[in-house]
């Protein structure tokens, strides 16, 4: 093959010709270019110490106590100010105590047997209680609010219990326009009509708007802060400095309504804000301009970039012996990791070019299934135990669908699933048709739930279940037409569908689309597997590994579901690569089909 890599096989730093395209009349003034737009500007928005925040902000704290938040014997969330001690997640409540005497250590709020809500009771046992991170949903719902109201052009993400991805293009669009109105006017002697390149912008006043990191060969460690002008800023420079003034607002108004620090980070698409959203924390802000990202991206360790890590960062570590990006951005040998990872090895290749082409999408706002799960650390022996869990269970189900139901009344689970795991054999579920009911109580859930319970168990005298699980699925907001609430509800048959005999199936029928367990991160998992929103395939931790405490259980659950996210991931980059990808010309890194060998199996999904 003819490529001007064989030989050389090397990259360059032509390869980064996209971070300085020339600009024209026709891309500011197109409104749709979606992913592939020159003016992208994408932000990420973590809210700082999060748990430890909304207990803070719960119980009218001073923001200097030094405060945890506590989940059985782990912490979960270390407040900034206990931090300065030296504390951190990995403690043991005990040895930050040691640390610093005065801390507050809250532990997270639980549904108890016996009561319809969760508080913060004085003895909590994992053997009674189950964990609720109710508040934590409810402020992170305000935040997310917050960021819609604030941009009613922008698109915004949910991307974990406590960050968004804010898609700034079009707002940053509307006022680039409004405030060089001579953008919108293509100049009669322009050569080229819309396909002339705009005028060079006037240089940026980046003071205040957050630490904006360094391109190569600038002096200075790394970043430019509370620098007055710049010169050489590009347009897209100028788009960055708009978000981050729009991104300051929002931030401050979150603060000073909410109570609550964030951090972000500003880029040119969402892989490069979220890695530089954390660069300086709490409470800040950095912008990462087009020309620095090589200079960024290079010294970073590449196991770091999450979709580099785990067991595909071994093993390039081990095949290639190197260990930061730059090494193998510029070791990277074409044609070689093209045989050995076929298609995948276009969005390494991109990905150390700080290319990303996910778009910043809103999930559906409707949850489509609601969740509640306990991991019985004292398995349920007599079937009659069975009961008091289901009760604490529906608790926490009523709670979020009447939540849910103060911004859509209507919202109603056509299905109720009760799934339980019997000692180490493959679990069981049910599901029934769920009632057409205007109020929703725990008892009514727990109707359901027990003859559920009744069809599971059967006969038997004894049992061994060691997780029990209840799922709303379908849930769908229901059309009222010109009717009142009480009018809409009363004229559904409320009793039939409890008549309807429920079915039995081998596996949970659950679809976790658009629940909290389709995050990364939840701590609320009292599960050993999880469905997948994409492939609908259960993936459950090896047997060996669902052993231990519920958070290392749950830390192993999380690590499983990042490995398949980060599967997911690499196949779609791998699949949006048609088009303009700035593979060099003649190059042999094409899409092809090559049976998967060495490094390239890790993306094989099992
Ligand atoms: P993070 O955003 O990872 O952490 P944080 O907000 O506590 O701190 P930072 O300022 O560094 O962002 O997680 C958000 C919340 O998710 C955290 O407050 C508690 C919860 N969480 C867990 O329950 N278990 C975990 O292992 C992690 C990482 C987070
Ligand atoms: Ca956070
Ligand atoms: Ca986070």
């Amino acid at each position: 093959m003819n490529s001007p890599w064989k030989g050389k096989a090397k990259a360059t730093n032509q390869d980064h010709d996209d971070l300085r395209p020339t600009l024209t009349y026709r891309h500011i003034l197109s409104n749709n270019l979606g992913v592939r737009d020159p003016l992208r500007v994408v932000a990420l928005c973590d809210s700082d110490a999060f748990y430890a925040a909304c207990e803070r902000v719960r119980l009218e704290l001073d923001p200097n106590v030094p405060i945890v938040v506590q989940q059985w014997e782990s912490i979960i969330a270390v407040s900034y100010p206990a931090r300065e001690f030296g504390i951190s997640r990995m403690d043991k409540i005990k040895d930050a105590k040691k640390k610093c005497p005065n801390l507050l250590a809250v532990h997270v709020a639980t549904y108890k047997e016996g009561e319809k809500e969760p508080s913060y009771w004085k003895d909590v046992d994992t053997r009674t209680h189950k964990v609720s991170l109710d508040l934590y949903r409810r402020e992170s719902n305000k935040i997310i609010t917050m960021f819609k109201e604030a941009l009613p052009t922008g698109e915004v993400e949910k991307a974990s219990i406590d960050e968004a991805f804010i898609d700034f293009t079009r707002p940053v669009r509307e006022k680039l326009l409004e405030r060089y109105p001579y953008l919108a006017q293509v100049p009669a002697d322009a050569p080229n009509g819309m396909d002339s390149p705009l005028p060079p912008p006037s240089p940026i006043k980046w003071d205040n708007l957050g630490t904006v990191l360094l391109p190569e060969g600038t002096d200075g460690a790394g970043e430019q802060s509370n620098i007055d002008v710049d010169g050489g800023a590009t347009w897209h420079d100028v788009a960055l400095s708009i978000a981050a003034e729009l991104m300051r607002k929002i931030r401050e108004d979150i603060h000073s309504k909410l109570g609550y620090t964030t951090s972000a980070g500003i880029a040119r698409n969402k892989f490069l804000a979220k890695l530089c959203a954390s660069y300086k924390k709490p409470n800040s802000q950095t912008i990462l301009r087009n020309q620095a990202i090589p200079s960024y991206l290079h010294p970073l360790p590449f196991q770091k970039i999450r979709f580099l890590g785990g067991k595909l960062g071994d093993a390039l570590a081990k095949e290639y012996d190197v260990s930061t990006v730059g090494d193998l951005f510029f070791l990277y040998m074409v044609d070689e990791i093209q045989s050995k990872f076929g298609e995948n090895a276009l969005w390494i290749y991109e990905l150390l070019r700080g290319i990303d082409r996910t778009e910043v999408k809103e999930k559906s706002a409707l949850f489509k299934s609601m969740l509640a799960s306990k991991n019985l650390p004292k398995p349920i022996t007599q079937p009659l135990d069975g009961h008091q869990w289901i009760r604490v269970l529906a608790a926490e189900l009523a709670l979020r669908l009447n939540d849910a139901r103060e911004s859509m009344p209507t919202l109603w689970p056509k299905t109720i699933v009760l799934h339980v795991r019997k000692g180490h054999e493959t679990s069981r579920s049910k599901q029934v048709t769920f009632p057409f009911v205007r109020n929703v109580t725990v008892d009514v859930i727990a109707a359901a739930a027990d003859k559920l319970w009744k069809e599971l168990t059967g006969d038997s005298k004894t049992v061994n279940i060691t997780s029990v699980q209840l799922a709303f699925t379908g849930l769908e907001k229901a059309e009222m037409g010109q009717k009142s609430i009480e009018g809409f509800f009363a004229t559904r048959d409320v009793q039939r569908t409890f008549l309807k005999r429920s079915r039995e199936e081998d596996e949970p029928l659950v679809s976790l689309e658009n629940t909290d367990l389709a995050l990364p991160k939840s701590s609320d998992i009292e599960a050993v597997s999880f469905q997948c929103t994409r492939c609908r395939k259960t993936i459950a931790l090896r047997e060996g590994q669902a052993t231990g405490g519920p958070s290392e259980v749950a830390q192993r659950l999380a690590t499983l579901r990042s490995e398949h996210g980060d599967f997911h991931f690499a196949q779609d980059l791998a699949n949006s690569n048609e088009g303009s990808v700035p593979v060099p010309r003649g190059s042999s890194l094409k899409r092809q089909k090559v049976e998967p060998k060495g490094i390239a199996k890790f993306f094989i999904q099992k």
